[in-house]
């Protein structure tokens, strides 16, 4: 996978006492188009790397004064994520070895084969190159899936999250609640206090009813001051006394600078006894919740047919 053809170039410290090989090396590396600082000195080196950004370090396992292996690990000290490789004598494979279990990426050989350093290098810069872009890739996937404000997971999250859960529990005819949760009155908090306020309500509601929930609980912000809340593996039963817990959390705390009790309400429907899908068991949750705020707020109720408009006119 490491083609020689790789334009990865580097900053480099190389830790030498020899100065004859100090001068080929890096003359070498600068003329394949890295740039390089050397350190006569184990001491030197490690000044070097507090001042500078090095993508990797070469340093002599034989060195006057600090030796190698006391570098070694004071750069690890300094920088953990330092990959550094080092220069043995010819022959001395057992010090290579004792080198890598202390943290070295990889040794070559005195004296220097130069192609050998080449690939070395290439392999360590590449290796680097990698996890930097599956760290970025990591950190975008996870920042596409939560919600800014709250750090809770988003609308998507739940929608994809719900669908997941279904397919599941239909395989394995096991059943499951959604509860979706509303800020009662939130419009006049935002109205009252100020919009960030109202964003520090949010920020302290999310964390209320993260706690009221069980950590299998798949805990979302659905949008605007609205939570949807998927709840595995439980049926009405279980679920209402979650609900329960929830509002009693949420109600009893306070959420400076606002000086008036903030509530929620809640509208719960499960799968399979009320809804076969997704969609469908969103739309009975809402209808419960919107059931939840004409009672008065501050409470939850569970779907129940006899909660549909009548449409026969
Ligand atoms: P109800 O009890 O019927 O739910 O009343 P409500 O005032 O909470 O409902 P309404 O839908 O009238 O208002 C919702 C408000 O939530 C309006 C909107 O500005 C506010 N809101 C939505 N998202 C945010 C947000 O991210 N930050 C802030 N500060 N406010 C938000
Ligand atoms: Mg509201
Ligand atoms: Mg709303």
């Amino acid at each position: 996978m490491f083609s020689t053809e790789s334009k990865t170039r580097g900053r480099i410290l190389l830790i030498d006492d020899d100065q004859n090989v100090a001068k080929v090396v890096k003359k070498f590396l600068e003329r394949v188009g890295h740039s390089v600082d050397t350190a006569a000195s184990g001491e030197e080196g490690i000044r070097l790397i507090g001042g500078n950004q090095y993508d990797m370090v070469i340093t002599d396992i034989y060195l006057p004064g600090m030796d190698g292996m006391a570098v070694l690990d004071k750069i690890k000290s300094i920088n953990p994520e330092l990959d550094i490789v080092v220069i043995t004598g010819y022959g001395s494979i057992e010090s290579a070895v004792s080198f890598m279990k202390a943290g070295a990426i990889d040794y070559i050989s005195k004296p220097i084969n130069l192609e050998h350093l080449d690939i070395v290098i290439r392999k360590t810069l590449e290796r680097k190159e990698l996890i930097k872009a599956a760290r970025e890739r990591d950190i975008y996937f996870r920042m596409s899936l939560t919600d800014a404000l709250t750090g809770m997971f988003n609308h998507k999250y739940f929608q994809d999250s719900l669908e997941r859960e279904i397919l599941y529990c239909r395989r394995k005819t096991e059943s499951l609640t959604i509860m979706m949760a509303d800020i009662d009155g939130f419009k006049a908090v935002n109205d009252d206090f100020g919009h960030q306020a109202g964003d520090m309500v949010l920020q302290k509601i999310s964390m209320n009813i993260l706690k009221a929930c069980r950590s299998h609980d798949t805990v979302s912000r659905y949008g605007g001051e609205e939570f949807g809340i998927i709840l595995p593996e439980t049926g009405v039963e279980k679920s209402m006394r979650v609900a329960e817990r929830m509002l009693n959390v949420v109600g009893s705390q306070s959420y400076p600078p606002v000086n008036r009790p903030i509530t929620i309400s809640i509208g719960i429907a499960s799968f399979p006894e009320h809804a076969y899908d997704r969609e469908e068991l969103i739309q009975k949750a809402d209808l419960a919740l919107y059931h939840s705020k004409g009672k008065g707020r501050n409470r939850f109720t569970v779907y129940d047919g006899s909660l549909e408009p009548d449409i026969r006119h």
